[in-house]
């Protein structure tokens, strides 16, 4: 018989009631239910230990532990292990189900003694699997009923910081960046195990340390050893760092001429890189590379591909394992075609010519993470490669940190899109089960920084959440996501999870109608994108303009992109671009996307087209009202730090969101010549000054 490491943990977590001030430092990490409620009342005893035998001693599995024996109440035993442990042979448990990062929970007798197993074939999955007994616990769960078992259908789960070196960070909304670059790699602060930790909890398991837009000094020996230290603190968390490589670096870094992937001193060049940089972080996950896009270098510069970028990079990382994440957000300065349009002309073609160690990432819609977007038609065409989806928790074109909007619903109908190839969904392109791709990513651009609360405000940790959750399996519905982390965010008061949750549920669907419905898109002010401009025509590239995108006038709006227009239609499947190409079979939600329309159109309410697009923006700002009023509902049952905060930002958000309806009424009525339909209310003030608004210091926004 094998004797395990007992650990006799102490419940050591402050456990605030909900009446003391709550910084939200702690995110959706709090002490279950049981002990909470333990503690409560003044007068409960001191709370008693729970058991917690280990099988096994990896730092990993000690982290996994030290979480149980922290949370879980007392009298309960549990036993974390891997499943290599030959003492746990005899159970005959599913362990085949569970790949490299998978647990299971379950009631055993072990050594003759009654345990809750929290396992993995692996450390990592023992730790996911604390994690998830925790949650198990936090939503009304008991070790008793505990019999739990999952594993990760997405093999990357990661997240995109787009954070600068100079700590900025571009879109950031939530302070500056958590990495302190200058300080790195001696001094390591907390917060980056707390970082960590967070993401372990959710199976984040990969991080990208900085922005896209990337400078050639993240590549250079004080910077890996900086990006070393953050990947030594994140290991036994089980995630991984990565890069974002700056296509130019050879000619920055390397004094070469060219960095023309097909010539072989830059590719030479690229694999020394790659060396010294798995010399210092022996598991570096690898690359993540946005090319020939918004000025950004790339192999188009030489008249190369983009596979032969992709590719040459591949070959410098595959010796070590490593995998490079190539990002389709590409349309030219040149090229007159439908932004829509351009990365699936681009991309589309190359399909089959990837490396086997590359993953093309692609932003969840066509354009630009705007409130709502159908899904990208790339999704289902490149059926050889593997492709990551793109999600932007950051909100820049929803109310930034201010505004409520859990994304969850979004990222659920993106997922949940059929591509029109028989029964595939987008989930199943990126799971990779559609194709049987078994390398496979879903990607979230992170809203995280040095805020206390991480996000900039409480509601928007459940947007980190549900990637998290949804990136371990696609197939999840947002609503039981936002009860979950409701639950374990406020505590299981059920009239303040009811609430959190009905507020969050339809909080999305707002800024669409309050930012502009039916499809329209990218109507937002030049530069930091804060607030509206849906007059701006004067920009230097025709796509950076609102105008090019609604192209209303006095007839009709909405971008027409059947055959009499940028058939962009065709792009999808036969059976979703059918749908697409006719007016009378695309959803409402998508008409203007697709069609440009006349203002007098009978929409599916009855009113005309203009009458709905009015009753949309009042819907969306009286939603927020309706926020506002519940979250009163809630004052007592919430601790008064996060409720005031909260208060604060559903007023702003309200008054953002009538700024948003009243500029873009006025603009739609001077181009329509219309008026408003009876008893909506006027704008506020005239067009000229929505247009004379202007910001200066926007947060994200760095000329
Ligand atoms: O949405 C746009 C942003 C840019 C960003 C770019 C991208 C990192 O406005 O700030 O650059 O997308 O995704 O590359």
């Amino acid at each position: 018989m094998r004797a395990g490491t007992v650990i006799m943990g102490a419940l050591t977590l402050l456990l605030a009631s909900t009446a003391h001030a709550d910084d939200g430092y702690r995110l959706w990490l709090r002490a279950p239910a049981s002990a909470t409620a333990a503690t409560a009342t003044a007068t409960a005893p001191a709370p008693a230990s729970a058991t917690v035998s280990l099988l096994g001693g990896s730092a990993t599995l000690r982290l996994a532990a030290d979480e149980l024996a922290r949370a879980l109440p007392a009298g309960v035993a549990v036993t974390v292990a891997t499943g290599a442990d030959p003492s746990l042979a005899a159970l005959r448990l599913p362990f085949a189900r569970l790949g490299d990062e998978g647990y299971l929970v379950r009631r055993v007798t072990l050594h003759g003694q009654p345990t809750l197993l929290v396992a993995g074939n692996t450390d990592r999955g023992a730790l996911y699997g604390a994690f998830a007994l925790l949650r198990h616990l936090a939503t009304g769960g008991t070790a008793a009923d505990a019999s739990l078992v999952s594993a990760p259908k997405v093999k990357l789960r990661v997240l995109n910081h787009w954070d600068n070196l100079d700590g900025t960070v571009e879109r950031g909304y939530a302070g500056t960046s958590l990495w302190d670059w200058w300080s790195l790699p001696d001094l390591k602060d907390p917060r980056y195990v707390d970082y960590a930790r967070a993401n372990a909890s959710i199976g984040i398991n990969g991080t990208v340390l900085n922005n896209v837009n990337a400078k050639a000094d993240s590549l250079t020996p004080r910077y890996i050893e900086k990006a070393a230290a953050l990947a030594d603190v994140f290991r036994p968390w089980g995630i991984k760092v990565y890069l974002s490589a700056r296509f130019s670096a050879p000619i920055e870094l390397g004094g070469l001429k060219t960095a023309d992937p097909r010539d072989p001193a830059v590719a030479a060049w690229w694999k020394a890189k790659a060396d010294e940089i798995y010399r210092a972080i022996p598991d570096f996950g690898g690359f993540l590379v946005k090319a020939n896009s918004e000025g950004q270098p790339g192999p188009r510069d030489y008249g190369a591909s983009h596979a032969d970028g992709a590719n040459m990079l591949a070959a410098a990382v595959r010796p070590h394992g490593g995998i490079v994440m190539w990002r389709a957000f590409v349309y030219a300065d040149t090229d007159p075609e439908d932004r829509a349009k351009q990365a699936y002309t681009e991309f589309k073609p190359l399909d089959g010519t990837f490396a086997d160690n590359v993953l093309v990432q692609v932003k969840n819609g066509a354009i630009d993470f705007q409130p709502r977007e159908p899904f990208h038609p790339l999704f289902g065409a490149m059926p050889k490669t593997p492709l990551v989806m793109e999600f932007q928790v950051t909100k820049e074109y929803l109310g930034f940190a201010t505004h409520l909007a859990y994304l969850g619903p979004l990222f659920e109908e993106t997922l949940a899109a059929r591509t029109g190839r028989g029964r595939e969904t987008v989930a199943s392109v990126v799971d990779g089960s559609s194709e049987g791709h078994r390398l496979t990513g879903m990607a979230g651009v992170a809203n995280i920084g040095r805020d206390r609360d991480w996000s900039g405000s409480t509601f928007n940790q459940a947007n980190w959440y549900v990637f998290g959750r949804m990136a371990w399996d696609p197939t999840l519905a947002a609503q039981p996501i936002a009860r979950e982390w409701a639950q374990q965010t406020f505590g299981t008061d059920r009239r303040v999870v009811d609430t959190a949750v009905a507020m969050m549920m339809g909080s999305r669907e707002a800024v669409v109608d309050y930012t502009g419905a039916f499809g329209l898109a990218h109507l937002m002010a030049t530069g930091h994108h804060y607030g509206p401009g849906p007059w701006v025509d004067d920009l230097k590239r025709p796509e950076w303009n609102p105008v090019y995108y609604h192209k209303a006038d006095r007839d009709g709006i909405g971008f027409d992109r059947t055959r009499t227009g940028s058939n962009a239609v065709a792009q999808y499947a036969p059976p979703v671009a059918r749908r697409f190409a006719d007016p009378r079979t695309t959803p409402e939600r998508d008409l203007l996307w697709f069609h440009h329309v006349g203002w007098d159109r009978r929409m599916a309410s009855g009113r005309t087209l203009w009458e709905d697009l009015v009753a949309h923006y009042d819907r969306g700002v009286a939603y927020v009202g309706d926020m506002r009023r519940q979250w009163d509902g809630v004052r007592a049952a919430v601790d008064a730090e996060r409720w005031e905060k909260t208060a604060t930002d559903l007023a702003v958000q309200e008054r953002e969101a009538r700024w948003w309806r009243d500029a873009s009424l006025a603009y739609w009525m001077s181009v329509n010549g219309r008026a408003l339909p009876a008893g909506a209310a006027a704008p506020e003030h005239d067009l000229a000054w929505y247009k004379a608004q202007h910001f200066a210091y926007v947060p994200g926004h760095h000329d």
